[in-house]
């Protein structure tokens, strides 16, 4: 197995000439360190619908304004945009260019953390690697719960971070939760009672190639994928949540080209990542049946809560009943209501496919939710707030968290129909 180093480098502050040299010459264009993609703006898009058409040719959709959106493209994607009549414009933001800040975790610096964390709670927590990134790293799962090395029959719940390699505050939350669960317990009743009665699986980065890559150079390069390579393409990565095997590729809701910034990659699972944690959770059916109740996907940014579908504008489809429907959203909305994020179905936002949210539901039987963190716009930070902001955006969302361990005995309660579904 081979790890790619972090460069010895990483850390080094880049000479202020350079920077701002680096900054005259690329903010105005492509403002983004990978070569090709830049950050654009366009204006006077307002509905679903449109933003679904955009984001159908294979461009991130960063943020979603009023009556703008933000994107993640490159300039063939413009040209394409443009043909619809979307005119984009070159967007500068006020951190991509910044250097990699070193008050963010870093992968190593993780693992070290979570080694600490299991040495100090030794009852209950525990490691497990359960794959490897393509480029060989570990990745890593750790439950926590009372008599943490049984699996006893209680209630499991399932946090996923950092799917998405430039949103790093997703990590941060992870190792947050990795503390209030393990520090509280035997200290705060509500989470000691919620560490005996549920098991906690926290996969603190799925996707360590791309954190890695993303923080390897002397400014952030705003990666989002994989960092697998494509047959037949130069282009590097897969983006993880539009490969997942749940209406794969069904909507327009991905792109078909590897050097799409949403590239569902050539088959369900085909990234060896979302393989690895789909295997995972099916490893989690026991005698038939699923024993995660429910999950969290932890994304950046915009301050929401997104529950499935996203493949669909539909509320109820073939696999979501009404109820099943109105106890995601009563959970996503009694969950926003704790931290401030805005409640809703993900295709609200536009179109997407693959999505672990979709999967995750439709493939496995999991109420879940997707968290896009802090900030709630460009302007505070977009992908890379400072991190000074890291301990109050991940304490923020204590309560939330907390509500949905106690949820994960009978989701269905939040709308009065534990009898009917938890008898
Ligand atoms: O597009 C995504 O994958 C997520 N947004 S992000 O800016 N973090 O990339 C949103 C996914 C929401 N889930 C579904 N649409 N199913
Ligand atoms: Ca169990
Ligand atoms: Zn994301």
């Amino acid at each position: 197995m081979h790890h790619a180093s972090p460069s010895p480098f990483r850390r080094s502050l880049v000479p202020v000439a350079v920077g701002a040299l680096l900054l005259g010459t690329l903010a105005t264009g492509s403002a983004t360190a990978e070569p090709g993609y830049g950050l654009y703006e366009i204006d006077g898009v307002t509905t679903p619908e449109e933003r679904s058409e955009i984001a159908a040719t294979g461009v991130a959709i960063d943020h979603v304004g009023e009556d703008s959106v933000l994107i993640t493209g490159s300039t063939e994607d413009l040209d394409e945009l443009d043909s619809l009549g979307y005119a984009a414009r070159a967007f500068e933001p006020a951190r991509t260019l910044a250097s990699p800040d070193p008050g963010y975790t870093t992968y190593p610096e993780l693992l070290e953390i979570i080694d600490q964390v299991v040495t100090d709670h030794p009852g209950i927590a525990a490691r497990e690697v359960f794959g490897r990134s393509h480029e060989g790293r570990d990745l890593v799962a750790v439950k926590i719960s009372d008599n943490v090395t049984v699996d006893e029959d209680r209630p499991e719940v399932l946090f996923v971070h950092s799917q998405h390699a430039r949103e790093h505050l997703t990590v941060e939350m992870a190792v947050y939760l990795l503390h209030l669960l393990t520090d509280g317990y035997g200290e705060e009743p509500r989470i000691t009672e919620l560490v005996d009665g549920r098991e906690i699986w926290i996969l603190p980065n799925v996707n360590p190639d791309g954190s890695e890559y993303d923080m390897a150079g002397d400014t952030w390069r705003n990666w989002r994928k994989n960092r697998q390579p494509n047959e037949g393409s130069s282009a590097i990565g897969t983006d993880m949540n539009r490969n997942w095997a749940y209406n794969w590729g069904c909507c327009g809701g991905s792109s078909g080209n590897p050097s799409g910034t949403t590239y569902r990659g050539d088959a369900p699972e085909s990234a060896t990542e979302v393989k690895a944690v789909a295997d995972f959770v099916r490893g989690r059916v026991v005698d038939g049946e699923q024993q995660i109740t429910a999950a969290i996907d932890f994304h950046t940014y915009s301050e929401l809560i997104l529950w499935p579908f996203g493949h669909t504008y539909d509320e109820t489809t073939g696999a979501m009943t009404q109820e099943e429907y109105d106890t995601h959203r009563a959970l996503g909305e009694y969950m926003a209501e704790a931290n401030g994020y805005t409640p809703q179905q993900s295709s609200d936002l536009y179109i997407t496919d693959g999505s672990i949210n979709d999967w995750l539901w439709a493939d496995q039987g999991i109420v879940n939710f997707t968290y896009e963190m802090y900030p709630r716009s460009a302007s505070g930070g977009g992908f890379y707030p400072p991190s000074s902001v890291i301990e109050r955006e991940t304490s923020r969302n204590e309560e939330a968290v907390l509500r949905l361990l106690d949820y994960a005995d009978c989701p269905y309660r939040i709308i009065g129909e534990q009898d009917a579904y938890c008898g």
